[in-house]
């Protein structure tokens, strides 16, 4: 009923009212009536990092870039441990087919995956946004940091942020920070899409590595035939290409409307379409019934108010969250407990590296994203949003295998993502946390592994009379040390 409504509407040439498609999307919907859409989705493979190009995540994109004509047009993160697609593209190349792209460098021009100096220096034709990062580090070493609303946290050295959610008669309050300093200014080309052909698109959470694309972490691809949505991707690669203009805001909006086949497809680019503000935040608030998210960082405080207030008036909120992103200093998954959202950190060893959710069974949010703010205002990032009863069901019964798949001890607990709490962290050869040390080196591997870093305080306090809970709050209060368990 709802799509011929909606068939309808395009007739009449604007949206119908009252529905999730009118909020805040004033882009004209292209017509693609030939093309087609489909979603791959990974849960973790439990046998460690893979080389080979086995899982469809790869196979998918092998078979793409082997059948190109023409052109590849890439943006992704970077390159590891996966010969399969390098050499794939270098035989595109060899039968002339034009090769270009970009990755992600940092200030200092070094990128986080081993492999990409030589897929850069094999395709010869790949640029960077090096550059711009230090001419951002430049400026914001420059700029003084505010002083913060609120306390910083005991043995937290970050920015902070001070959290106040309201849940009726009570606030929530909350200040977060990271354990170390950040380095202001720092942003990645996180992008991880293949344009072939000017028709052929693959994206989604994965990148080209051993651990993403070699299956090991869950992980989406978006695979789409579409001309119309192809265009969107190869207009946002010629700015970042052809006029350098990464983690920039002031360039063309990319965002675009596509009826792609019988679906509704959404894409938008961060920074500067602001997929957040403009797009999740309408959708989660739009949600009546059900919201399944499976995210690697959960760290935007509006986003998190978002799923609370959705929680407050009745929506079935569930969360699947990173063991690593878990024990960020600004992870909200503590505070979406605290108010009753059952929220499970994966113990899987392989990351959640998805950055996705499935609204009310009709709406699925994908892309390369994070739910964290510099997801949406610095990064390079794309997101798609497919309005799908059919791949809603797909992502549906995807994800309550996930959810059963991680035992209820971690809707309460948070595993040390390098342990043996964690699958099979401690033989993957992979620092699953970031701390320098791996498998049996990192003491969590060890016999007597080191109780799980607390996360920062929080309360929960009457609002006293006061209409709104505002963070000045955090000022009369104070915060009480979980651990999480
Ligand atoms: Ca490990
Ligand atoms: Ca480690």
């Amino acid at each position: 009923m709802r799509r011929s409504l909606l068939g309808l509407a395009l007739v009449l040439g604007c949206s119908p009212p009252g529905s999730p498609d009118a909020e805040g999307s004033d882009a004209p919907i292209l017509q693609d009536p030939q093309g087609s859409i489909g979603l791959l989705l990974n849960a973790p493979q439990g046998v460690g990092p893979q080389p080979q190009c086995v899982a469809e995540l790869c196979t998918s994109l092998a078979g793409l870039i082997d059948g190109a004509e023409k052109t590849i047009d890439f943006a992704v993160y970077g390159v590891r441990g996966q010969p399969r697609i390098v050499e794939a593209m270098q035989q595109a190349q060899s039968r002339g087919v034009l090769v270009r792209g970009v990755v992600d460098r940092d200030a200092d021009g070094l990128n986080y995956y081993a492999d990409t100096e030589a897929f850069v220096k094999t395709l010869g034709d790949v640029r960077d946004d090096g550059k711009v990062d230090q001419r951002r580090l430049k400026e914001a070493q420059r700029t003084s940091v505010p002083e913060p609303r609120c306390a910083r946290p005991e043995g937290y050295l970050g920015p902070v942020q001070c959290l106040a959610y309201d849940l009726g008669d009570r606030c929530l309050l909350a200040a977060h920070s990271s354990r170390d300093h950040l380095d202001q200014g720092a942003a990645i080309m996180h992008n991880k899409f293949v344009v072939v052909d000017s028709r052929f698109v693959w994206t989604g959470s994965t990148n080209v590595s051993d651990t993403c694309s070699g299956g090991y972490n869950a992980n989406l691809v978006t695979v789409l035939d579409s001309r119309r949505v192809a265009q969107g991707y190869l207009a946002e690669l010629d700015q970042m290409y052809e006029d350098g203009l990464f983690h920039d805001d002031k360039g063309s909006r990319g965002r675009l409307r596509a009826m792609v086949g019988d679906t509704e497809v959404e894409l938008l680019f961060s920074p500067q379409d602001s997929p957040v503000r403009e797009r999740l935040r309408p959708i989660i608030k739009a949600a009546n019934e059900r919201i399944d998210v499976a995210v690697f960082y959960l760290t935007h405080k509006l986003i998190t108010a978002d799923l609370i207030d959705a929680h407050l008036r009745g929506v079935e909120v569930r969360v699947i969250i990173d063991a690593t992103a878990a024990s960020n200093g600004f992870t909200k998954h503590e505070l979406l407990r605290a108010v009753g959202i059952p929220v499970k950190v994966e113990n899987w060893g392989g990351k959640m590296h998805m950055k996705s959710a499935v609204i009310d069974g009709h709406t699925v949010i994908t892309g390369s994203m994070n739910w964290t703010t510099a997801g949406e205002d610095t990064n390079d990032e794309n997101v798609v949003i497919i309005h799908s009863e059919a791949l809603a069901a797909q992502y549906g019964e995807f994800y309550e295998a996930l959810w059963a798949d991680i035992d209820d001890r971690w809707l309460h607990e948070n595993p040390d993502p390098e342990s043996r709490d964690s699958g099979t962290a401690c033989t993957d050869g992979i620092d699953n946390d970031y701390d320098g040390v791996i498998d049996a080196e990192d003491p969590g591997c060890g016999q007597n592994p080191p109780p799980v870093d607390p996360l920062p305080p929080w309360t929960i306090v009457d609002k006293g009379g006061r209409m709104t809970c505002e963070p000045e709050m955090l000022r009369d209060v104070s915060l009480v040390a979980h651990t999480g368990q």
